[in-house]
């Protein structure tokens, strides 16, 4: 089975790195976007999105000729599907998943579609997608043959192999990382294994299309429910007047025991989102899925709580200043250490919070970002670490990236810190 031309529909954050590491290994490459700006910018040897090394990776792909980018689809032997899987607008509180990417990228292929192409849905998505993905296909195209109908016969082959790359370590995971390839019949999943041998070094674990939907939800479930178990260990042990890393770290001294990061909340756009594609699923089954899911999404308001007591505490300390007097500084916006991205962050949700109640001045550093071009803080200014620190009243530490854990905290009055990161717990111990 050769894959000559591979097309690759939605060039987003992970349809990108992919398109471009499989044209790395010599293969020809469409991308297909709907966006043209993305579209020109990949054309030009250029990213329009953030990831470490992409830019180099996408740069020669598109130099040497093996990557194109288009926004109509073109015949190729097999299509890749990376398109988002957001909830519904309508139903915001149910996160109810919206499949319209995916219908309309099948809408997209099925006209180029031919006997023998290959389909693999990689888009993270509730159990069934597949299936359904597959039946918008059949209905496009009558004259083919599908597996849901005609099983190791069908004239196209379909499949999914979810993503399960680390932002800012895309590149690379996406050739170490193994994959769980559940193809609709045995066939399918020998296929799209052998699309993913050109690139993938890891190990190709075939499945059935449902339990590949499940596995990734799975994953991103279980990383879920354990900071959630640490998130709501953190609040416990404020109340308790203990120490939460001291105590994870002791804990974690136990052979069977690994327990995660208490952190300002859960963010990113896959953590915070898979687990209700479960739960909106089986809403009586995933109980645990849900409430960790609740805990989480709770951890943002705690912390803009703990910071109205730290300025309480200031202005007790201080019975001549007002709130208004109080400066307030908030240490990072991205939504976990060492990124920019800034998607689903509750560091940037706290900040918001903070701006829009506190009544005195509100430093922000993010050290990854010049400016913020979009949401409530469009357009605020962003400030220089040392500044802040010595400017600050109270500190809000959200983020841990590395530059924060270098500053010296000396001068911070512990009463005054709301280090919902820990990053220097070990000088401001209770
Ligand atoms: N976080 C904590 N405490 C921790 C670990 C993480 O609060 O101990 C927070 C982070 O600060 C961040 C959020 O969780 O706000 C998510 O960060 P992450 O690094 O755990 O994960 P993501 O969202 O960057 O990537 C995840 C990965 N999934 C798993 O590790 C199971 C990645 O492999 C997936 O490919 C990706 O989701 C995805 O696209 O689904």
């Amino acid at each position: 089975m050769d894959f000559d031309t591979i097309s690759v529909i939605g060039l987003g954050y992970i349809g990108l790195p992919t398109a471009a590491v499989i044209a790395s290994r010599r293969k020809k490459v469409i991308g297909v976007d709907i966006n043209q700006h993305a579209v020109d910018t990949i054309n030009q040897g250029d990213i329009h999105i953030v990831e470490p090394e992409l830019d180099i990776v996408v740069h020669a792909a598109v130099k040497e000729g093996y990557l194109r980018a288009t926004t109509k689809p073109e015949p190729a032997d097999a299509f890749l599907i990376a398109v988002p899987t957001p909830f519904k607008a309508e139903n915001g509180n149910d996160h109810v998943p919206d499949l319209t990417y995916i219908k309309a990228a099948s809408q997209t292929i099925a006209a180029v579609l031919k006997k023998g192409d290959l389909v693999i849905l990689e888009s993270t998505s509730p159990v069934g997608a597949t299936e359904q993905m597959a039946a918008w296909l059949a209905e496009a195209r009558p004259d083919l043959t599908f597996p849901q109908t005609h099983g190791e016969e069908s004239d196209i082959r379909i499949a999914h192999c979810p993503e399960r790359v680390l932002p800012g370590h895309v590149v690379r995971e996406l050739v170490e990382n193994d994959r769980v390839i559940g193809g609709m019949t045995a066939k399918c999943s020998k296929a799209a294994t052998t699309l993913y041998k050109i690139f993938v070094q890891g190990e190709c674990i075939t499945t059935t299309v449902r339990t590949a939907e499940m596995a990734k939800l799975t994953e991103n479930s279980f990383r879920d429910v354990n900071i959630a178990f640490a998130n709501e260990l953190s609040i416990i042990c404020d109340k308790l007047d203990i120490n939460v890393w001291e105590l994870i770290r002791l804990a974690n001294r136990h052979p069977r025991v690994n327990i995660l990061q208490p952190g300002p909340g859960v963010g990113g756009h896959c953590i915070a989102v898979d687990p209700w594609f479960i739960v909106s699923e089986t809403p009586e089954e995933a109980r645990l899925i849900r409430t960790a899911r609740e805990v989480n999404d709770g951890k943002p308001e705690w912390v803009v709580e703990k910071v109205q007591q730290a300025v309480g505490e200031y202005l007790t300390a201080n019975p001549d200043k007002t709130a208004k007097d109080v400066t307030i500084a908030c240490f990072g916006l991205a939504f976990k250490p060492d990124i920019d991205d800034l998607r689903e962050s509750p560091a940037l949700r706290i900040a918001e919070e903070i701006v829009a109640r506190h009544p005195g001045g509100v430093l922000l550093v993010e050290p990854n970002i010049e400016h913020l071009s979009s949401g409530r803080l469009a357009g605020a200014n962003l400030i220089n670490q040392q500044v802040a620190l010595e400017k600050a009243d109270v500190v809000v530490m959200l983020v841990d990236h590395k530059s924060f854990k270098n500053m010296p905290s000396d001068n911070v009055d512990s009463r005054f810190l709301v280090d919902s990161r820990g990053i220097w717990e070990d000088r401001l111990r209770k």
